[in-house]
């Protein structure tokens, strides 16, 4: 009964160490994943063409899509953002390629 104890502890501690450090891995994982989904890079709204459903953006450099600093039109993930951007407005937005067309993917507005 004297050694029972002892390796009960040890047996419990086995147990809750190891689900312990694995839980802070995947959130650490996590945070870091999301935060490399997401380059952002700064833009200016030219134009909103809400027919053609794209937005024209004087943006700087895209590395997701290997482009240069340009002016250039984007499709939009969400065709709300369309009633939203309007021409003048700086954001910062993250752009992929869609059917071989450079979409919004994300964006916020800054002020
Ligand atoms: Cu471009």
């Amino acid at each position: 009964m004297r050694l029972l104890a002892p390796s009960l502890l040890a047996l419990i501690c086995a147990f809750s160490l190891p689900a312990q450090a694995q839980h802070d891995h995947h959130a650490a994982a996590n945070a870091t994943s999301a935060g490399k989904a997401a380059p952002l890079t700064e833009g200016v709204v030219k134009k909103v063409d809400k027919a053609a459903g794209e937005v024209v953006i004087q943006h700087g450099q895209l590395d997701s899509i290997g482009m240069p600093p340009m002016t250039m039109s984007f499709g939009v993930a969400d065709k709300g953002w369309l009633n939203k951007l309007k021409a003048g407005d700086k954001i910062r937005f993250a752009a992929e390629l869609k059917d071989g067309n450079a979409i919004v993917s994300r964006y916020e507005a800054l002020r």
